[in-house]
Parts: structure tokens; C-alpha cells; sequence
């Protein structure tokens, strides 16, 4: 059990202190989920395995009363096995299946191109003994120069945020993707969009996002776990001439799924279109 309530938390930080990684930002989560207060070990990229006793060289990291606990999808399997009588991260094997394709997803989706909008923008706010590892591993993993990366940014932020769809029309129907409580599904996106917002120089998405809603309400969450002074401001976009709408109006209903037939009064709008009557 760990001692004091507390676990001890391997985070991983750009020089204004905030989190700098979707799945740290998750993990800080999922350990506040099952009740736990954090011994933060602050740092950067650099010194990672100094600082960890050569256990590992990616973070997150935890250690719960002497006991290592490495991934960010580890450390969540072990809170839940180790703590099944405080709340769940996982409740339910679908949860694990599910949370699976929404992360490949967003990380295609999302993450990854919004990488490719901000990677000098991650290396500049990094702290300044991490910035040439930053360039040097960031440049190999991006296949390009962080400068040239990043630019054009402008003309790829609108579809990146059309893209996110999926994840309106789910918090549509639902207050939380965990349902009536927040779990892992809501930290492990929301990490992602921290990390976002712990870059993003330039704002990713609209004011008028339906997503502001989920994401300010996940901020407060824990205190205002993710209400660090350092992150940046998300909501500032706007749609230029000729860019796609930054989202969908909200009475638009969305195909399959969430077109619900209630009977021929409901569809006969369509049939009329499609059969050309109209
Ligand atoms: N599968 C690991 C991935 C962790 C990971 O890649 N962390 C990155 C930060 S996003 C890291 O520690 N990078 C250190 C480095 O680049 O040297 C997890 O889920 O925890």
C-alpha cells in the first residue's frame, strides 16, 4: 500500500514545469483517478536514467512503496490490479479494447500531425539542456528539420481539427467517454491534448469547439490538475476562406450510429433525396 497516500511520479517537463508527454499527462491522471497524491520527481529528457536509477529511458514512471512500475498502459493495468477496490480506470475489458482503437486513432488523427505542427515550437520550450537532444532525436524520428516541419502549419490546423469528429459526436451523447464518470478513455485523449497545449504557440482549436466543454471540465478535475500556467492557449483558431469547417455545426446529425430510425418519419426527408422525390 503505498505509504502516505502517495506515489512517487517520474514526470517529464519543459522549462516552464509543465508536462511535456501524452502519456505522462495520462498517467498523472489515471494515478489521481485511484486517489493518490504525487511525489513528483521533476526533469527533462535528459538524465532520464540518471534520475531513475537506470531503470528505464522513457517515462512515465512510477514507484509505489519500493515497487517500479514502468509504461504508461502498464502503470494503469498494475493501479487496477494492485487497488481494485478504489475506483477503476478499467472497469470493464471493453473499456481496454475500446481505448485501444480510440488512441490508434487520435494518434493518427491528431497527435501525430499536430507533432508535425509544433515540433520546433516542442523544442524551443524545452528546457535549455535538453534543446540539441530534442532537435537530434525529433529531426530522425520527423524524417526533417523541425523548422521546416512545423512550416505551413497554418493550412493543416483546420482539417486536423475537422477530423476530430468522432470524438463530438461521442461527447454528444456522453458526458464523460467513461459514461456519467471520467476513466482512462477521457486521460488518455486529454493527454494528448495537454501535451498540445503545453506547445501549441499558435491556438489548434476553434473558441467555439464542442470539445471546449469536455476538455475545460477534465482540466478541472483533481484541483485543476491540468490548469499548469504554462500551457498554452488551445481555442483561437479560425476558419479561413477555403479551409474546411473547424467542426460540425452541432444539429448536424452525424451517419450511422448516431441517426437514429424512429420510424419512417424520421428517414422520409432522405428517402425523398435519395429516391428524388422531393
Ligand atoms: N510506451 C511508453 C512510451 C513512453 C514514451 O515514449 N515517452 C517519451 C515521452 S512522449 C519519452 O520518455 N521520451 C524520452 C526521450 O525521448 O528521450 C508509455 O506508454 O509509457
Amino acid at each position: 500500500m503505498a505509504t502516505n497516500n502517495t506515489i512517487t511520479f517520474y514526470d517529464l517537463q519543459l522549462a516552464s514545469g509543465c508536462t511535456i508527454s501524452p502519456f505522462v499527462w495520462a498517467t498523472k491522471y489515471a494515478v489521481k483517478h485511484k486517489g493518490f497524491e504525487l511525489d513528483v520527481v521533476d526533469g527533462g529528457f535528459t538524465g532520464i536514467m540518471e534520475r531513475t536509477g537506470g531503470k528505464t529511458e522513457r517515462l512515465p514512471a512510477i514507484v509505489d512503496d519500493g515497487e517500479w512500475v514502468l509504461d504508461s498502459w502498464g502503470i494503469v493495468e498494475y493501479l487496477d490490479r494492485k487497488y481494485p477496490d478504489r475506483p477503476l480506470l478499467i472497469p470493464h475489458e471493453s473499456i481496454a479494447a475500446l481505448t485501444r482503437a480510440l488512441d490508434a486513432w487520435f494518434w493518427g488523427a491528431a497527435t501525430g500531425p499536430w507533432m508535425r505542427c509544433f515540433c520546433a515550437d516542442y523544442r524551443d520550450l524545452s528546457l535549455p539542456q535538453d534543446q540539441e537532444y530534442v532537435t537530434t532525436s525529433r529531426e530522425v524520428m520527423l524524417g526533417k528539420k523541425l523548422e521546416e516541419m512545423q512550416q505551413g502549419r497554418e493550412n493543416r490546423l483546420p482539417a486536423i481539427s475537422a477530423s476530430l469528429e468522432p470524438l463530438r459526436l461521442a461527447l454528444r451523447e456522453h458526458e464523460w467517454l467513461g459514461g456519467s464518470e471520467p476513466n482512462y478513455a477521457d486521460y488518455r485523449i486529454l493527454g494528448s491534448i495537454l501535451w498540445l497545449a503545453s506547445v501549441a504557440r499558435t491556438p489548434p482549436l476553434s473558441p467555439e469547439d464542442p470539445l471546449r466543454d469536455w476538455i475545460e471540465r477534465c482540466r478541472d478535475l483533481f484541483g485543476g490538475l491540468g490548469r499548469h500556467p504554462g500551457l498554452q492557449e488551445l481555442y483561437g483558431l479560425e476558419q479561413r476562406e477555403g479551409d474546411p469547417d473547424l467542426f460540425m455545426k452541432p444539429q448536424a446529425a452525424g451517419g450511422g450510429i448516431f441517426k437514429r430510425n424512429t420510424g419512417p418519419a424520421s428517414t422520409q426527408a432522405e428517402t425523398q433525396k435519395i429516391t428524388k422525390k422531393a
